[in-house]
Order: structure tokens, then C-alpha cells, then sequence
């Protein structure tokens, strides 16, 4: 019987110091006399990984003998960011640390920009998976992530001449500490082949003979709670040659194309997919699906199997989340290995699947639901092509059953599209399997209710709900903003916040203390201060941290409406060179940052960038205005650009076209940090209004139902001569790129200004009008900013998990003792 045991890492300074130096020498192989800032960082990190592993043991082992149902998180994407920082952090060993690096000459900030960010994911649904670790973790609860390990993450974003252009992100050229290679934790993945119908024991049976097998490895990249022991394992697969791949042309001699052709298996894993609006039915990126979710199955299967002989109590056990549809495959590969491999019968297997599987969905439109060609999906998967007609045949009876021949109803609910390109819908599949299926907002589940899945919402409403996003604390307040983290400690007595997002409503006693308000506004100028000082890093420009920063930093897209935010720029501009010189002095200094990448097909999102700097650079070098207006934007924005932004924006957008955004989570870490919100009312937007209140924030624009009304009485009903104006300044060539403009300009114009920027123009401007009248008065301001923060404690992704955890997986904690 073993014991468990506080670990055998001790943390004063003197053994910490040791341990750093042990590392550099031994690890990284430099001499413990002489290393420089980098080798530092990796001595440091290694040392940090060692009492990430030691808990992430105990946590196994303690897991492994309770044998609680486990939440097993499937998702293709995770924006981790950085991990030194926050692991620190959530271990307590944060200042013991810095004082050991402080006695060997080094500081721990400075080594912590060493550190590259891990960037396996595009945007908003990958950041939120990263947030949901970090809560399911800090929570005690029993789950694991499930992902892919791509050699090359998000492109890099370099801007020329004012267009991006995008560079690999190689982001293992330096080694990552934050992993475990696990050699021996690996699987055969299958693709292709054909499927042969045989008589076993008198039953028929399906065996599919593959045609090429590829290997599939674990590096495994330990989550730590905060303020507990509990460190749970966020596993990611690596494509390997299989020993099984091409044996037969070693055999017949050709040895060196047999090589070549092996390594061809680790293009699977080799690069995360760019684009975050439509599916395109790419082979690789279904390849990459099936790979991850295969691999997954098998080690949460094996895992079961360890305590149990049969089946039966699965569903007690094992709750797997798909993370919109891109893993869907799940459903089909469960059903294969109960029946081809473990031989249950369909109703049997059907009983476990229809009760292990919840969804959520994080896209608005149509075009974002993933659908797979037919014979794509039968060459590289034939069996589970067949496993998907079952499911869709039995479906398609139910329905008639329950409707009768309504064949609309049908093959708008079939998970099968008949036409020219016969495809699967991956969403039409999910929603016939989960048992839940949840929206990310409560605005965004009545759009799904009402558009997207109404029928399927008609036929089964007790599968639908929502659980409205949420972020965590720990990372984009306590990491990412000590001097607030600190100052809020302070004021509420306590640091239980951490773990208790509530308690900031205590804020709210003190939002009109003069001196709270006098900290505050310190604090929200040493972040400002430290914000120019990047900004004049990265681009050479000096801003003055007196200026009210108002920022719009997320992916570019047509419907988030950074070409909204630009022609307000544009419009502002104009206002000041036309204003006579006595009524500057009223005119409140404003900076305007804008940062985000724009998928590599994209051209319009990608002339908005170029906009940007063609705007910028007449603002910038307009002697007229000095500093009452300057345009920035933010090269490469990933997410330690993001922590770094976030708590010295004065002023953040969240302008999407309503209806549009599914939730959006950048507005709630603004939020947090203080930092006054101007928005439409869209995705979680309207749940922040109620917590926080109209009179804290800026809100304009046409709501859900006006957008919808417009789009039917047809556009450009209420266009505004100003808004006429500054498209005509762009289309006339007054920031240069007449031509190349011109495709950008006609989106806006009249009838096809499908997001609406026109009529909602006048109004955004008002809302601008009010937040410069508003930062006039300092005291006000302020107060609004701690009041934004104080109300804030509902948007904290431990919230969000709690709710899934009861209500969709039904876990519970399960906290190793320490
Ligand atoms: C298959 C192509 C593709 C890939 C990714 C389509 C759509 C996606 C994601 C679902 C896009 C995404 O990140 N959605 C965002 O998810 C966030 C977390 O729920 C929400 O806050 C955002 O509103 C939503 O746009």
C-alpha cells in the first residue's frame, strides 16, 4: 500500500537556487558559472517541471485508486500561451523563485519574456479550452485534455509595408519544457483500406484491413491547480512512422524510398489549420480529426478497461466533450471499437454512446458547421461511413415515426446532404448523439434554437442549454496584472478571489473611496506606462500614457467590425484637421490600438490591415495633430501580447455586427482589468450589461432583432452623410491604395453592407462621443472602472465549468490530499 506524502521538493530560496543551477548544468548542459538569460529560463523552467511532475504523480495515483467518472475534454485546438508564469503562480512558489533568481543576478520577469508562446489554436474556442483547464484543475476535478501536438502553431504575422504576410511558427525549435515525451504511450492509428463482412461464432462481423497505419505518440503537458495539489494532464498527440507502415517495400528492397515514405506519416500532426470561419473538406484536416480522436479513445478505453471487465458502467465513468464538431468522429470510432472490436451489439453500443457524449457549439452561421464530402469521408474512414448510414437510417425512422413522410423536415434533419456533393454534417451527426448540446451565451443558444438547429431543438428542447463563457483569474488577472491582483487583495482583505470570483462584488463598497480610486488610477498608469514603452519596442512609435488607449485586439473579420472601428478613426481625424486651433484644447488624446491576424485566404480581412496602416501612417505623421490622435497597430497579436495590452486599455471594442459573436471572451478579461467596455449588444455582451450595468459602458448599435429587421426591409436604410463621407475619403485614394481599396470600400456601400456598418455609424459615434466625455472626468471614470472589475466575478471560467460539471458531464471533485 503506498503513502502519499508531501512531495520531496522543498522550496526555500537556497534549494531553489541549487536546483536552477543543477539544471542549467546538467540539463541544458552549460556551465553553472556562466549561462545567459535563455539558458537561465530553461534552467529555471526545468526545475518548475520537476514540481509540476511530483504533482501530476500524485494527483494520477490518488485519481487511479478513487476511480471517479472523468471528464475527458476533446479539443483540435488550445492556445496555452506561455506556462512559466502561471505555473508558478498556481504552485506558491512564485516569490520564493524570484528571490532565488535575485541571488543569482537574474530577474524573474526578465527570464519569463524568454519563454515563446505555445499557439496551437486560432482564436476565441482555443484561448476558452485553455481558460477551462486551468478551472477544471484549480477545481479538483477529474478530467484531461485531449489535443494534438502540431509542429508548427499559428502562423506568425509580419507586417510589410503595411500587409501581413504570414511565417511558420516553429515553435519547438527550442525545446519545450513544459512536455513529457512519452515513448511508450502510443497507438496504431488506421486510415484507409476496405472493410471485409465476416462469420464469427455464427455472427456477422465487420473487419476493416486498413491501408496505412500511422503511430500516434503522447506528450503529455501537466495543468496545475491553483491553491491545490491537483495537476491534471492536458495529453497531445504526435504523428510517428508505424512499425507496420511499409514493411513491404522494405522487404522487396527499396530501402530508401521505404525511409522517405515513412516520414511522410508526421505530416499529420505537422501544422494547425489557419482559418476559423468556413470547413473546407481537406483531407489532411480530416486525417488530423480522426488521428487525435483515435488515438484519445484508445488510452480512455484502455484506461477503463484497467478496473473494469465489461462495459456496463461506462457511461458511470466516462464523459467525453466534443469541442464543436471538429472532433465528432468520436461517435462513429466509439461505436466501431464496441462492435467491430468488442463485439456488443448495436443497441448495446448506441445505449453507452447516447449517454457519454455532450457538445458544445461555438459558431453562429451555417457556413462554420463543418460538412464532409461522402467519398472523402469512404476512403479514408469506410467503416465509419457505414456506421454513420446506420445511425442516420435508424434516425430517419424515428422521425417519420414521430412526423410522418414531412420529407423537408427530413433532409434538412438527415445527417446525410443530398446534391451535387453528397456530404455529412458533422453538427446533424453530433446533435443526433449527445446527450447535451450547449451554446456559449444565452443569446447565442436562442439563435441556435431559433435558426441554425430549429428543428432539432423542436424535436429534442431537453437536449439543449447554454453555459455562457468565462476566463480565468488566474491568468488574466493575477499573471498577467500583479499590481491590480495586489491592490484588489488588499482592499477585500483577502486573496480568496483567486479562487472565488464573487468576492470582488466587495469592490463595489469601495468604488467611490478616494483613496481606492487614487490606487487604482496608479495602478492603471504603471500599465499604461509599461504598454507604450512595448509599443514604442515593437514599432518605434512613443505614445504619451496620458491619452485615453482604446483597443480592439481579436481576429479579423468582417462581422467583429474593425472596419467600423477604422472609419470612426478616419472620421475623428477629420474632425480635429477641420477644428480651429482654440477648440483642440477640448479634444480628449486618444491612441488607438488594433491588433489581430487575419486567416492567410482572407483578402478583406486582410486589406483592414492594410487600412489600418495606410490610416495610420496620415494620422501619425500629421503635424496638425500631434497627439490628440495616434493609430497603432499591434504586429502578431498572440496571448502574452494579449496579457500584456489588456491591463493598460483604458477603453476596449467588442463592436461585431449583433447576433454575430457566440459569446466572445476577450470583453470579459478587459472587464476584469478594469477596463470600460464599448460594445454592441451581441454574445455575452448582453449578460455583461445586466451584471455590470448600461451606465458603466458604452452600448450602440442596432440590436438582434433590429439587424434582422433591417436585413428583411433591406439595407442602408438609415445611412449617414458622415459615414458617406470617410468610405468616399478611402475610395478617393486619400490614404493612398485607391484600387486596392476599392473591393473594401464596396462591402460598405449601400445595398451590400451586409454587417451594417452604415446604419449603426451614427451610433457608434455617439457612444465614442460618451466615453471621451466620460474620461474628462477622471473621478468618474474610475469609478466605473472598479465597478466594471467589481462585477466581473460572473465571468470567471471556473463559473462556466462548475455549471458544466453539473449539469452536462456530471462530475465531481475529486482533490488529492496534500
Ligand atoms: C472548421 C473551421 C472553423 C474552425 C474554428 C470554424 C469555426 C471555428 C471556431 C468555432 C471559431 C471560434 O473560435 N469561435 C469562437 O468561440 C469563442 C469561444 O466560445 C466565442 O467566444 C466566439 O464568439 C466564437 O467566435
Amino acid at each position: 500500500m503506498f503513502q502519499l506524502m508531501d512531495g520531496f521538493m522543498t522550496n526555500d530560496p537556497m534549494s531553489l537556487q541549487k536546483d536552477i543551477l543543477d539544471h542549467v548544468e546538467y540539463t541544458v548542459a552549460r556551465s553553472r558559472f556562466n549561462f545567459d538569460d535563455f539558458e537561465a529560463y530553461q534552467g529555471l523552467s526545468h526545475s518548475v517541471r520537476d514540481r509540476l511532475i511530483e504533482r501530476w504523480h500524485d494527483t494520477h495515483q490518488y485519481l487511479k485508486r478513487k476511480d471517479p467518472k472523468r471528464l475527458y475534454f476533446l479539443s483540435l485546438e488550445f492556445l496555452m500561451g506561455r506556462s512559466l508564469s502561471n505555473s508558478v503562480i498556481n504552485l506558491g512558489v512564485r516569490d520564493q523563485y524570484a528571490d532565488a533568481l535575485n541571488q543569482l543576478g537574474f530577474e524573474f520577469e526578465v527570464l519569463a519574456e524568454q519563454e515563446g508562446d505555445a499557439a496551437l489554436g486560432n482564436g476565441g474556442l482555443a484561448r476558452l479550452s485553455a481558460c477551462q483547464m486551468d478551472s477544471l484543475a484549480t477545481m479538483d476535478f477529474p478530467a484531461w485534455g485531449y489535443g494534438l501536438r502540431y509542429q508548427y502553431g499559428l502562423f506568425r504575422q509580419v507586417i510589410l509595408d503595411g500587409f501581413q504576410h504570414e511565417q511558420p511558427d516553429y515553435w519547438l525549435n527550442f525545446g519545450n519544457p513544459w512536455e513529457i515525451e512519452r515513448v511508450h504511450v502510443s497507438y496504431p492509428v488506421k486510415f484507409y483500406g476496405a472493410v471485409e463482412e465476416k462469420v464469427l461464432e455464427g455472427k456477422k462481423c465487420h473487419v476493416w484491413v486498413p491501408g496505412e497505419t500511422v503511430e500516434a505518440v503522447a506528450y503529455d503537458n501537466p495543468i496545475p491547480g491553483y491553491g491545490t495539489r491537483n495537476t491534471i494532464n492536458l495529453r497531445l498527440w504526435a504523428a510517428k512512422p508505424s512499425d507496420q507502415q511499409d514493411m513491404e517495400a522494405f522487404n522487396t528492397g527499396d530501402y530508401i524510398n521505404a525511409v522517405i515514405n515513412r516520414q511522410r506519416a508526421e505530416t499529420i500532426s505537422s501544422l494547425l489549420y489557419p482559418d476559423d470561419r468556413s470547413y473546407q473538406g481537406k483531407e489532411l484536416r480530416l486525417k488530423q480529426q480522426y488521428f487525435f480522436v483515435s488515438a484519445s479513445l484508445q488510452d480512455i478505453i484502455r484506461r477503463f478497461k484497467d478496473s473494469h471487465s465489461n462495459f456496463d458502467d461506462f457511461p458511470e465513468k466516462v464523459a467525453l466533450q466534443l469541442n464543436d464538431t471538429h472532433p465528432s468522429l468520436a461517435i462513429p470510432e466509439v461505436m466501431r471499437v464496441l462492435i467491430d472490436e468488442e463485439y456488443l451489439d448495436w443497441e448495446k453500443a448506441w445505449g453507452i454512446v447516447s449517454k457519454i457524449f455532450s457538445l458544445t457549439i461555438h459558431a453562429v452561421n451555417p457556413e462554420g458547421l463543418e460538412k464532409v464530402p461522402v467519398d472523402l469521408l469512404g476512403s479514408l474512414l469506410p467503416r465509419h461511413l457505414q456506421i454513420i448510414y446506420q445511425i442516420n437510417f435508424l434516425f430517419m425512422e424515428e422521425l417519420k415515426k414521430h412526423y410522418g413522410l414531412d420529407y423537408n423536415r427530413l433532409s434538412r434533419m438527415s445527417i446525410v446532404e443530398e446534391g451535387a456533393v453528397k456530404n455529412i454534417r458533422m453538427a446533424n451527426l453530433s446533435l443526433v448523439c449527445c446527450h447535451t448540446v450547449d451554446g456559449v451565451s444565452r443569446l447565442h443558444l436562442a439563435t441556435l434554437k431559433t435558426r441554425v438547429f430549429k428543428d432539432f431543438h423542436e424535436f429534442w428542447p431537453q437536449k439543449f442549454q447554454y453555459k455562457t463563457n468565462g476566463v480565468t483569474q488566474r491568468r488574466w488577472i493575477v499573471v498577467s496584472n500583479p499590481p491590480l491582483s495586489g491592490l484588489i487583495s488588499r482592499w477585500l482583505g483577502t486573496d480568496a478571489w483567486i479562487r472565488d470570483m464573487d468576492l470582488l462584488l466587495g469592490l463595489r463598497d469601495h468604488a467611490e473611496d478616494a483613496s481606492l480610486q487614487e490606487e487604482w488610477m496608479m495602478v492603471r498608469k504603471v500599465n499604461k506606462i509599461r504598454l507604450s514603452e512595448f509599443i514604442e519596442a515593437m514599432i518605434g512609435m512613443k505614445v504619451s500614457p496620458d491619452a485615453m488607449f482604446d483597443v480592439q485586439i481579436k481576429r479579423i473579420h468582417e462581422y467583429k467590425r474593425q472596419l467600423l472601428n477604422i472609419l470612426g478613426i478616419i472620421h475623428r481625424y477629420d474632425c480635429i484637421k477641420n477644428m480651429k486651433e482654440s477648440d483642440k484644447e477640448k479634444v480628449v488624446p486618444r491612441v488607438c490600438i488594433i491588433g489581430g491576424k487575419a486567416a492567410p485566404g482572407y483578402e478583406i480581412a486582410k486589406k483592414i490591415i492594410k487600412l489600418c496602416h495606410a490610416v495610420g501612417e496620415k494620422i501619425n505623421n500629421d503635424s496638425d495633430i500631434g497627439d490628440l490622435l495616434k493609430l497603432v497597430f499591434i504586429p502578431d497579436y498572440n496571448v502574452s501580447v494579449a496579457e500584456l495590452v489588456i491591463p493598460g486599455s483604458d477603453l476596449s471594442q467588442h463592436i461585431s455586427t449583433a447576433g454575430h459573436e457566440a459569446s466572445g471572451t476577450g470583453s470579459m478579461k478587459f472587464l476584469m482589468n478594469g477596463c470600460l467596455l464599448l460594445a454592441t449588444a451581441d454574445g455575452s455582451t448582453v449578460e455583461i450589461i445586466e451584471e455590470i450595468g448600461n451606465e458603466n459602458m458604452f452600448i450602440f448599435g442596432a440590436n438582434v432583432q433590429e439587424v434582422t429587421n433591417l436585413r428583411q426591409n433591406g439595407l442602408g436604410v438609415k445611412k449617414s452623410l458622415q459615414f458617406a463621407r470617410v468610405v468616399r475619403m478611402v475610395r478617393e485614394g486619400y490614404f493612398g491604395f485607391k484600387d486596392y481599396f476599392k473591393s473594401l470600400c464596396d462591402t460598405v456601400e449601400d445595398s451590400s453592407d451586409f454587417y451594417l456598418l452604415g446604419n449603426d455609424f451614427e451610433s457608434y459615434l455617439e457612444a465614442q462621443a460618451e466615453a471621451d466625455k466620460a474620461f474628462v472626468d477622471q473621478k468618474k471614470w474610475t469609478k466605473m472602472s472598479i465597478l466594471s472589475t467589481a462585477g466581473s466575478g460572473r465571468f470567471s471560467s471556473d463559473r462556466t465549468i462548475r455549471d458544466y460539471a453539473q449539469n452536462t458531464w456530471g462530475i465531481e471533485p475529486c482533490k488529492c490530499p496534500s
